[in-house]
């Protein structure tokens, strides 16, 4: 049986909603690591946006949108299941992604890229990023997750971000009120699921043994 092809790169927050999803749903798939400097001829052949993630399936269907791969692993295994919100509906959770991806992404790229070279440039996107931490903070207020008890879909796919943007100057972030966000990005970064998909792999090169994803072992 032929796996579906994941296109991956360790430390970017697309891939890892990626394949927190996957793991979520049990689903293996065919891990080709990605260096973003020196992308696989394998890679550009399938996407031509080649960013990552990128999903190959079966069929030759390529899935070129971390959201549509979680979309697909959420369809296709008990994922649905397992990270259905207990409060709200799986559609508000995936639409607090996008809104993520949309409001709250771009402020982030822009305070990470500018940290070292413009700090007032970088200072005030990060000031437009606070509204939607805000935001989760007060979501996360008398429950562990975004939406109840349970993590869900929403968890995965945000956490990653909030993640990299607190990585950008950790004294300042972990500075900060957000008595909620914090104890929420802790657990994210200590659970099980995120060391499982944080296994570290060399570079895929054509050839190379099928390196099977969720690993058997961290
Ligand atoms: N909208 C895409 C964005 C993916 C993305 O931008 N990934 C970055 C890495 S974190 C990338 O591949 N960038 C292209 C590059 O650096 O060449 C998704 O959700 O999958």
């Amino acid at each position: 049986m032929t796996l579906p092809i994941l296109y991956s790169f360790r430390r970017c927050p697309y891939a890892m909603r990626a394949r927190l999803a996957l793991e979520a749903g049990g689903i293996e798939v065919e891990l080709r690591e990605v260096f973003l400097r020196d992308k696989a001829p394998e890679l550009l052949a399938a996407s031509e946006k080649a960013t990552v993630p990128v999903m190959v399936l079966d069929d030759g269907t390529v899935l070129e949108e971390s959201l549509d791969v979680m979309r697909w692993a959420l369809d296709t295994s008990d994922a649905c299941e397992t990270l259905m919100p207990d409060q709200g509906s799986m559609r508000g959770a995936l639409a607090l992604i996008e809104r993520m991806d949309a409001d709250f992404k771009p402020h982030l790229d822009a305070y990470k890229y500018l940290y070292r070279s413009d700090q007032v440039a970088a200072f005030a996107a990060r000031e437009k990023a606070l509204p939607f931490l805000q935001e989760l903070d007060g979501m996360l207020a008398g429950q562990a997750y975004l939406y109840g008890q349970k993590r869900s879909v929403a968890d995965i796919g945000v956490a990653p971000f909030v993640r990299q943007f607190a990585h950008v100057d950790r004294d300042w972030f972990y500075a900060q009120g957000w008595e909620n966000v914090k104890p929420w990005l802790s657990a994210f970064l200590e659970s099980d699921a995120f060391k499982h998909i944080m296994k570290k792999y060399p570079k895929w090169v054509a050839g190379d043994d099928v390196t099977v994803f969720p690993p058997s072992e961290v």
